[in-house]
């Protein structure tokens, strides 16, 4: 039987709201360890990890050229990435965020010879501590995972740096002046919202799988604020202008389809922020469609 090890991180620490901490509890009640059974996965929780209380921090460098609570996010991520790495290659991990800075720690965890990339997101997440306006580290970890930006990210998990051609990004339509010439120099594959209106999710699908084609792994990192906030309200950063609810769907069924993905992050859910905990079941029903959920 395949087997998904669940693994949450409830941390804000890389947000500049609070919130997105209580993201894996939200997404457990939202019956996601059903929606994996009902796939014929076996199911192993291995809990949350330990994450500092904000509480407990000292304040640090929230300005533009920042890194706001750098230390604790390293070191959470290596803990992370640790645990992950440790696991049986043919298992599954999904990984509950948290804001996305998590991301860091999962690829690193889940990094096997090739490992590909895709990063679905209304953000770029490209930012380096000199072009980000925020200080946020949730708008660097992708950039970080290509081996830009401060060392101290770059290295997390010891991990070697992604290569451009084996990373996508799907659904962006917010990036910063000086991320976007970063992201346009690193030479990853960017699908922004114009690309999926003009040429619709199953070609972007399509471009993706073949993309991808030759790599061992691949890992999807799914941020909740590609939907459209009115179809998920609960993110932290909303942007007009996202994936609808049936687009988001038929990435999923097609990526699922193409039965090439290795292991997953559902990241950014903000309960605080949310009706009734609709953006974490929508998550959930998202994650049932990539691993494999059909309608008939
Ligand atoms: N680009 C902005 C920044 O770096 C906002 C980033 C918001 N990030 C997320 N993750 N929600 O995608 O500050
Ligand atoms: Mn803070
Ligand atoms: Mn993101
Ligand atoms: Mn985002």
């Amino acid at each position: 039987m395949k087997q998904a090890v669940i693994v949450g991180v409830p941390m804000d620490l890389g947000a500049g709201r609070r919130g997105v901490d209580m993201g894996p509890s939200a997404i457990r009640y939202a019956r996601l360890h059903e929606a994996i059974r009902a796939l014929d996965y076996a199911v192993l929780d291995r809990g949350d990890l330990e994450v500092p209380v904000v509480e407990t921090l000292k304040k640090n460098g929230g300005a533009p050229g920042g890194l706001h609570h750098l230390e604790p996010i390293r070191s959470t991520c290596e803990a992370l990435a640790r645990e992950l790495s440790a696991l049986d290659d043919a298992a599954l991990p999904v990984v509950l965020g948290g804001d996305h800075s998590i991301s860091m720690g999962s690829v690193r965890g889940v990094q096997r010879g090739r490992t590909g990339l895709i990063w679905i997101d209304a953000h770029a997440d490209f930012n380096t501590p000199e072009t980000s306006p925020s200080g946020n580290i949730h708008g660097m970890p992708l950039a970080a995972l290509l081996g830009y930006g401060d060392e101290r990210l770059v290295r997390i998990g010891g991990g070697e740096p992604l290569e451009p051609q084996d990373v996508v990004l799907v659904g962006v339509r917010s990036v910063d002046p000086g991320e976007r010439e970063l992201l346009q120099r690193a030479g990853v594959t960017v699908y922004t919202m114009k690309e999926i209106d003009r040429m619709g999710v199953p070609t972007v699908a399509a471009n993706v799988v073949a993309q991808l084609e030759r790599v061992e792994r691949v890992h999807v990192s799914f941020d909740a604020d590609v939907l459209d906030p009115t179809v998920a309200p609960g993110v932290g950063t909303p942007v007009p202008g996202g994936l609808t609810y049936r687009e988001a769907h038929l990435l999923m069924e097609l990526l699922s389809d193409a039965g090439i993905v290795t292991s997953l992050d559902l990241v950014e859910v903000n309960p605080i922020l949310d009706e009734r905990n609709r953006t974490a079941e929508i998550v959930v029903e998202l994650a049932a469609s990539l691993l494999g959920k059909k309608i008939l």
